[in-house]
């Protein structure tokens, strides 16, 4: 502490003279939240999703209320399309995937823009989690482009090398990013 304050009184007069003010470093500007409802086939709100996009990475946190899914390993990627309307959640299409890059994080030829590591659900049917994902929110190639994109939670466990989504089986939630 005693070698921080006379570096805090040398930063002093520049603060004051606006210099520093006019640029703000980036890190400082705090990370924009978007926020969304996760919806299972139903159509009922069992969670939601938070994502907030950094200058290189995005950070997704998901929040599963209990009894909302089945307990054990569920695979979960951004999928194309922004439609969470039929209840098998197809209109979401394909995942993200501008390269035709493979699917699977553990795959050599991928992984595509829509992986994302498995979502543990615990016995009582809730799930909390955060991950990060190098596909930005904005911007080119971001998930809320022209007709935005679904984050798709499946039945079973993504294998992250399996062709096309890992062995994961049905899709049995989905929360729209537009
Ligand atoms: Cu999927």
């Amino acid at each position: 502490m005693t070698r921080i304050l006379p570096l805090l009184a040398l930063l002093g007069p520049f603060a004051a003279s606006g210099a520093l003010a006019q640029e703000p470093p980036a890190a400082a500007k705090p990370a924009e939240t978007f926020q969304a409802p996760v919806k299972n086939a139903k159509g009922d709100t069992i969670g939601t999703i938070a994502i907030r996009d950094g200058a290189n990475s995005l950070v997704l946190r998901v929040a599963i209320q209990p009894g909302g899914l089945p307990p054990g390993w569920h695979g979960m990627h951004f999928h194309a399309v922004g439609d969470c309307s039929d209840p098998k959640f197809l209109n979401s299409k394909a995942h993200v995937n501008h390269d035709q890059s493979k699917h699977g994080l553990l795959n050599p030829d991928g992984p595509d823009e829509g992986d994302l590591p498995n979502l543990y659900v615990v016995q009582d049917g809730s799930a909390n989690a955060e991950v990060t994902s190098e596909t930005p929110l904005t911007g080119e190639g971001g998930l809320k482009d022209g007709d935005g994109s679904a984050l798709i939670i499946h039945a079973n466990e993504d294998d992250h090398t399996t062709q096309p989504i890992g062995g994961a089986g049905d899709r049995v939630a989905c929360a729209v990013i537009k």
